[in-house]
């Protein structure tokens, strides 16, 4: 039987944490197929490791997982190599980044198959039809070329979580020890990285889960959750969790009897959610929340205007009022909430964009006065293609294009653009940028983030001092001296490294 050779490009610079995207595509074929995994975020060489697999001549898949940004500077040259070196590997790549950017990718050459959001049935559909020389025009949540034709099979509904097959942990265990993905983060010496939904109820505009999960949501059980980070604190060490999840608290029942699970674990915990959503949580289930170690939650508040809010499409309730207002509710349970914004949103004339940018500015610190205990992440607004939201279509009429060829998504400025910090788009002048970059970099000293561990106070005192006058005074152009003291002392940044 061929075996399967699954590729999980680099995506930070140190922490390597559980890949689960190619632990569970593991999971979805363990017990059919042979499989190892590369790591290229434990391999000093990763295509070295490739390259010897493939010599051996016994492996006839090459699975590559990839998100936009840096974890393409591997994916594709590396798909590229295979295919050139080894012509009879079928390559397969999955994840975020080739479920909304199919064409590019499959239009390479390089690339044979896509698979369009969840692999878990597709991918052990499609190895099957391959061995077997089958027919794969019936298997869902797949994209191919035929004919010079795209053709997208039908996407299933999302699976039911605890139906599919349990993470092979001890096997990944023997390819890459599982100590070294339990990092030491904010929350916990041992970080487990855990996963237990997927897709999200809601249909942000800007949103790439919307086109891949068309607002459908599922979790895993409580109780399947905790079995496993009870697996991996027992076997392995862990004493906390950052979930994945890209809207973990969805259910209020769920995270209630997770909640009372984990209580007795000891466990510090992190999540995703929707202001709107845990606002209607009750009193009671935010105070067991954080009982039983949910100590900070990451929320996209995106922006202090109404009408904003309303064309990002973030459906629900969520109003500036209650960004305010949830900040103050937070702060009474001693939970953290980490409120991301998105500056630079399109907008008709180049004096709105810079009105609505010193507006979300000043926003931004009423919530500190607010909560000040509240962490604040700033992403420059880089669109994905949601197509048809209005959204969208003001960024087409600005001229924005996506790049044509695959080659040209990990060129230097589409990678920045990627990690959301120095974005193409044509509505964002130079000038506006500095302005979001500076009062980003001023805000960060004035109020360091918890989230760096390696800050100690007198550092902590000594930025804060530094940015106070800036900071009170709103002069932000040119923070050179605390840009100096973040690369000295290495600040991190979370929108870009998680923990
Ligand atoms: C963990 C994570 C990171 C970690 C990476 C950790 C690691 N693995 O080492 C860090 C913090 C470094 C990171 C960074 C970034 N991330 Co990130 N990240 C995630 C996150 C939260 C979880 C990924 C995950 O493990 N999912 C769990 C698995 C099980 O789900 P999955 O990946 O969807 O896999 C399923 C299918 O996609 C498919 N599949 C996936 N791969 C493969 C491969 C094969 C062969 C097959 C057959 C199928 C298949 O089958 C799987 C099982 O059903 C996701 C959001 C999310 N909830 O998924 C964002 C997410 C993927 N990240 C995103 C982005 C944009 C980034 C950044 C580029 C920018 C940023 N500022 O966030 C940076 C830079 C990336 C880099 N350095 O390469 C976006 C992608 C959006 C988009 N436009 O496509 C997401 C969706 C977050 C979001 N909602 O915006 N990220
Ligand atoms: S709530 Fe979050 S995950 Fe859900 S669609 Fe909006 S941005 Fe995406």
């Amino acid at each position: 039987m061929n075996k399967v050779l699954l590729f999980n490009p680099r995506s930070a610079a140190s922490k390597a944490r559980i890949p689960n995207s190619i632990l569970n595509i593991a999971a979805s074929i363990d017990g059919l197929y042979s499989w190892v995994i590369v790591d290229g975020n434990r391999e000093t060489d990763p295509w070295q490791k490739i390259k010897n697999y493939l010599e051996t001549g016994e492996f006839k898949y090459f699975g590559v997982t990839t998100m936009p940004g840096p974890q393409l500077k591997q994916a594709i040259p590396y798909s590229k190599q295979t295919r050139e070196q080894f012509p009879g590997v079928t390559i397969i790549w999955g994840g975020y980044f080739p479920s909304n950017q199919s064409r590019v990718v499959l239009t390479s050459g390089y690339v044979d198959y896509v698979i369009n959001g969840p692999g878990d049935k597709c991918f052990p559909q499609l190895l099957n039809a391959l061995e077997n020389n089958l027919p794969i025009d019936s298997i869902s949540n797949l994209i191919y070329y035929k004919d010079s034709e795209i053709i997208r099979t039908r996407k299933d509904e999302i699976y039911d979580q605890d139906e599919l097959a349990p993470l092979p942990y001890e096997q990944l265990n023997e390819l890459y020890p599982i100590k070294q993905y339990l990092g030491k983060t904010y929350l916990g010496t041992r970080t487990i990285a855990y996963h237990s939904s997927f897709g999200c109820p809601f249909k942000c505009s800007f949103c790439a889960v919307v086109p891949i999960y068309n607002a459908r949501w599922k979790g895993k059980s409580a109780a399947n959750i905790y079995k496993d980070i009870k697996f991996l604190k027992d076997q392995f060490g862990g004493n906390a969790i950052e979930f994945h999840d890209n809207n973990f608290f969805v259910s209020e029942k769920r995270t209630v009897e997770f909640s009372k699970l984990i209580k007795k674990e000891k466990m510090v915990w992190w999540g995703e959610g929707r202001i709107d959503t845990i606002d209607r949580y009750s009193d009671e289930s935010l105070a067991l929340m954080r009982e039983s170690g949910c100590k900070m939650i990451f929320f996209g508040a995106e922006t202090g205007n109404d009408e904003i809010l309303k064309k990002m499409d973030k459906g629900g309730t969520q109003s500036s009022q209650e960004i305010r207002s949830f900040a103050a509710r937070m702060a009474k349970f001693d939970i953290i909430p980490e409120y991301s914004f998105v500056l630079g949103t399109p907008a008709d004339t180049p004096e709105q964009v810079m009105k609505q940018i010193d507006s979300d500015i000043a926003f931004i610190k009423e919530i500190k006065n607010i909560n000040p205990r509240t962490e604040i992440v700033i992403y420059v607004y880089s669109p994905v293609p949601t197509e048809g939201s209005e959204m969208y279509n003001k960024v087409l009429e600005s001229g924005f294009r996506f790049p044509e060829k695959l080659e040209d998504w990990i060129s230097p400025h589409w990678e920045k653009f990627d990690l959301r910090k120095n974005p193409l788009t044509p509505w964002l002048t130079p000038e506006m940028i500095d302005k979001i970059k500076d009062f980003e970099t001023v805000l960060n000293g004035y109020y360091p983030t918890v989230s760096d561990t390696r800050l100690t106070l007198s550092k902590r005192r000594i930025i804060h001092a530094l940015a106070t006058l800036r900071y009170k005074t709103g002069i932000y152009r040119k923070p050179y001296e605390l840009k100096a003291l973040q690369i000295l002392w290495k600040y991190r940044q979370p929108e870009l490294e998680g923990f």
